[in-house]
């Protein structure tokens, strides 16, 4: 049984040390990529999770495999392109300040289109899932993976599906974010963040927010001060953990994984936003894209504690 899934590119991050990139000579290899960073968070919450997509038929598609099923995330969903490589970034960090360099156009990610979702390996999968998680990126990456993921908005579905934002204006330069507008109005769980909300809608008011992008739950995240989720029944806030920030890659996806194994495990909504936190906290604290959450009596101890003693 797979509770979730989760569809979206993976790229192997080559992140070189300290020094402006035309200098660096040694890089160190991991995995990246939003939604499989959220598919290995919720296996590691205990959220059977698969991940689908494309890879290359290459050394580095074989690696993102491997690390997956290291990490007890299922991939038979997958799809080897012999033709198309796996996808590349590369981390500079200038000043302690990390910026990301995309080497992605062509992979065989952004080859998805809608037709790939008629494979029996990724229609069974989805047939079966509780849960379908993807962001905004995936709806970047190509025309034709934005059209993919139109179909799985449109068509009927009996999973909840969750979409991250995850606003890449430079992934977006020639393109309208029309897609992806309607790809998070046709949402069940929309993910956001205060400061790209700014950016890519005009706006952080929770309302206004709340209004136009249409989510039935919709989890506002102000960084490193709350989150709150806004629905029918009204709003609830929960404060961010204080932490002693190393790198804030893979925060975002942290958290979501967090947010949604507590839906898929039914725990109350403050308790959804805990664990989003107390996943965010794991990860900000690595300088990796991805840490191991708390442990079980840490996580189960902080699920549980009152308002004055988390935070
Ligand atoms: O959320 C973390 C991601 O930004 C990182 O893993 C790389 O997927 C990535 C992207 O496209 O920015």
């Amino acid at each position: 049984e797979t509770a979730a899934i989760c569809l979206g590119e993976a790229m192997i991050m080559l992140a070189g040390g300290s020094g402006p990139l035309a200098d660096v000579e040694v890089f160190q290899r991991s995995v990246g990529g939003a939604e499989c960073n959220v598919a290995g968070g919720l296996a590691a919450l205990g959220v059977p999770t698969g991940w689908i997509s494309r890879l290359g038929d290459d050394g580095f598609g074989q690696h993102v495999l491997r690390d997956l099923r290291t990490r007890g995330v299922e991939v038979g969903g997958v799809e080897l392109d012999p033709l198309r490589p796996t996808a590349l970034y590369v981390k500079e960090s200038v000043d302690g300040r990390s910026r990301m360099h995309y080497y992605r156009s062509g992979s065989a990610a952004a080859a998805m289109e809608p037709g790939f979702l008629d494979r029996t390996e990724v229609r069974d999968r989805l047939a079966q899932a509780r849960l379908v998680h993807t962001t905004g990126i995936t709806a970047a990456i190509s025309t034709t993976s934005s059209d993919m993921l139109e179909r799985l908005a449109t068509e009927p579905r009996e999973f909840l599906l969750s979409v991250d934002l995850n606003w890449r204006p430079v992934l977006w330069r020639d393109r309208d974010p029309e897609p992806l507008w309607r790809l998070l109005k046709a949402a069940d769980i929309v993910l956001i963040g205060a400061d790209e909300a700014q950016v890519f809608a005009g706006t952080s008011d929770p309302e206004e927010l709340y209004e136009r992008l249409e989510a039935p739950v919709l989890v506002l995240k102000d960084d490193a001060h709350s989150a709150m989720v806004l629905e029918q029944g009204g709003r609830t806030e929960v404060p961010a953990l204080s932490v002693d920030v190393v790198e804030t890659v893979g925060a975002g996806d942290a958290f979501a994984a967090g947010f949604l194994a507590g839906t898929l495990q039914g725990l109350s909504m403050v308790q959804r936003l805990r664990l989003g936190h107390l996943n965010a906290a794991a990860v900000l604290t690595a300088p990796e894209d991805h840490a191991p959450p708390p442990t079980p009596d840490v996580r189960e101890r902080l699920l549980n504690a009152t308002d004055e003693e988390w935070a």
